[in-house]
């Protein structure tokens, strides 16, 4: 159980080459202030693709020194993701990492039939936190790619972070399926598919995680609050993942536990052929910094 995103860094097995990273539009500040501690620390190795003339200036005024890392000049944004993209569907680098470049675009490149990162399986996001109040790192999924889940993809959302859980260690992750209340209601669509999705954990059709829902956010993370309710729950107050029911709910859970609870955070798209680090631009980098962590891991 860890509390702390660095203690992900001790997971890291510095005796193996170091994985390749391209980065996507890679005149970005946070980006590359995330990047070069990566590479210092002997995580990565980088492949920074974008204009390499805006990218070297805006090194040098950070005071990062790049050499060692590969460059490849393409201003032209777009050219760059495809590029990047490109590069680590052909096995030339190992994970994807989003730069100066909106999500939306990186995604949908992602997504390309012909040189996209595709693998058969639905691609989620999965955010890891710290959080000062919390007694250990808890997964919040998904809060920037599936817009409004089905039951289908909430059980391909689930596998994919439980699979990353279970990756760092994390044997049988308990997942709350959040709903604004624990009782089934049939107006509901997130109750319904939470005592769903409960069932066929039970049931051995979701497999490795112990699934409870619905649950309202402070039963998931509250014992106290759990009990008050009378709820018997094995997650309740103990959840390492929180399913959320869509991107607006996942969202603003996300931006509130950055901006009012002062969160630390680590963000990767999982289920491509290689991990995809997609943090916000707004993102510290710090945050960029355990994404990058977390990637490597993947
Ligand atoms: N996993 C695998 N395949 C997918 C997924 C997924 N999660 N989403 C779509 N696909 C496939 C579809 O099966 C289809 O073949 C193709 O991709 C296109 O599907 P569309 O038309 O539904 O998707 P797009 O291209 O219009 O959009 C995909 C996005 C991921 C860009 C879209 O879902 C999106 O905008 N998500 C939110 C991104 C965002 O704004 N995040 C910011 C919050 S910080």
């Amino acid at each position: 159980m860890f509390k702390k995103l660095d203690e992900l860094q001790k997971l890291i097995d510095t005796s193996k080459p170091r994985k390749r990273l391209a980065l996507a539009v890679s005149h970005d500040r946070y980006s590359l202030e995330a990047v070069h501690k990566a590479f210092t620390n002997g995580i990565i190795e980088p492949v920074l693709i974008g204009s390499e003339k805006d990218t070297a200036e805006m090194a040098k005024e950070l005071g990062l020194n790049f050499y060692g890392a590969s460059f490849i000049d393409e201003p032209v944004p777009d050219r760059a993701v495809e590029l990047a993209v490109r590069m680590v569907h052909d096995g030339r680098a190992d994970i994807l990492m989003k730069g100066k470049v909106a999500t939306p675009v990186i995604l949908k490149a992602v997504l390309n039939k012909e040189w996209g990162l595709r693998s058969g399986h639905l691609l989620s996001h999965l955010s890891i936190f710290e959080v000062d109040t919390y007694h250990k790192l808890i997964g919040v999924t998904d809060v920037a790619m599936n817009i409004a889940p089905s039951l289908k993809d909430k059980i391909a959302i689930i596998n994919n972070s439980v699979a990353y859980f279970n990756k760092i260690g994390i044997e049988r992750p308990k997942v709350a399926v959040l709903g604004a209340i624990e009782m089934v209601n049939e107006n509901m669509q997130a109750t319904l598919d939470a005592a769903l999705l409960s069932k066929m954990n039970q049931r051995d059709q979701i497999v490795n995680c112990i699934v409870d829902g619905p649950l309202a956010f402070d039963n998931a993370i509250s014992t106290k609050s759990a009990l008050n309710k009378g709820i018997k729950s094995e997650v309740a107050g103990d959840t390492d993942i929180l399913l959320m029911p869509d991107i607006e709910v996942g969202n603003v859970l996300y931006k509130s536990l950055v901006w009012f609870a002062k969160a630390k955070v680590a963000s990767l798209v999982l289920g491509a052929a290689a991990p995809i680090v997609v943090t916000s631009r707004s993102d510290s980098d710090d945050s960029k910094y355990y994404s990058i962590l977390m990637a490597a891991l993947g």
